[in-house]
């Protein structure tokens, strides 16, 4: 039976302005990962002190959270087999400029803060990441048309 996790993306600002929101939203889809939140926020100083702490005091925290104020963000919570991991792969690394061809970041981006995307690093920041933009009833449990498609017999429990 497949062990699905949740995780936190951000489409960020940069993304929004350059028109590649449906771009990104249909890697993670073709991907075969589950939409099950989606909203468009205006950030504020209280969520991103709280997001990017572990940026606080680094010369680049003002200007991150002033391009991360520049126009609404967009969250996504996506579900699937080994989601967080998969969702990073496709991401890529956090420099535009030196990600690997074929991710988002590689493919959409040249730079270390207009990275197109942010995505939760572990199973401990998916957890709190998504707690700190959705309510519950924001997340939706539903069964997707592809799902025996997406997943093999034994990954979906169904092996005799
Ligand atoms: P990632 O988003 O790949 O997990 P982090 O957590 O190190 O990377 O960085 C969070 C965000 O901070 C990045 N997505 C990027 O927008 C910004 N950032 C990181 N390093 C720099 C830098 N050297 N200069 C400007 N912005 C940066």
């Amino acid at each position: 039976m497949v062990k699905e996790e949740r995780t936190l993306i951000i489409i960020k600002p940069d993304a929004l302005q350059r028109n590649l929101m449906g771009e990104i939203i249909g890697r993670f889809e073709r991907k075969g990962l589950k939409i099950v939140g989606m909203k468009m926020i205006q950030l504020e100083d209280v969520l991103l002190d709280e997001h990017y702490c572990q940026h606080k005091g680094k010369p680049f925290f003002e200007s991150l959270k002033k391009f991360m104020k520049s126009a609404p963000v967009t969250a996504v919570v996506l579900s699937g087999i080994n989601a967080i991991k998969a969702t990073r792969l496709i991401v890529g690394s956090t420099k535009g400029y030196e990600a690997d061809a074929g991710t988002i970041r590689g493919d959409l981006s040249v730079s270390g803060q207009a990275n197109i995307v942010h995505a939760s690093d572990s199973p401990e920041s998916a957890e709190l990441e998504i707690k700190r933009f959705f309510n519950s009833g924001e997340i939706f449990e539903y069964k997707k048309a592809d799902y025996e498609f997406v997943y093999g017999e034994e990954e979906r429990g169904e092996m005799l």
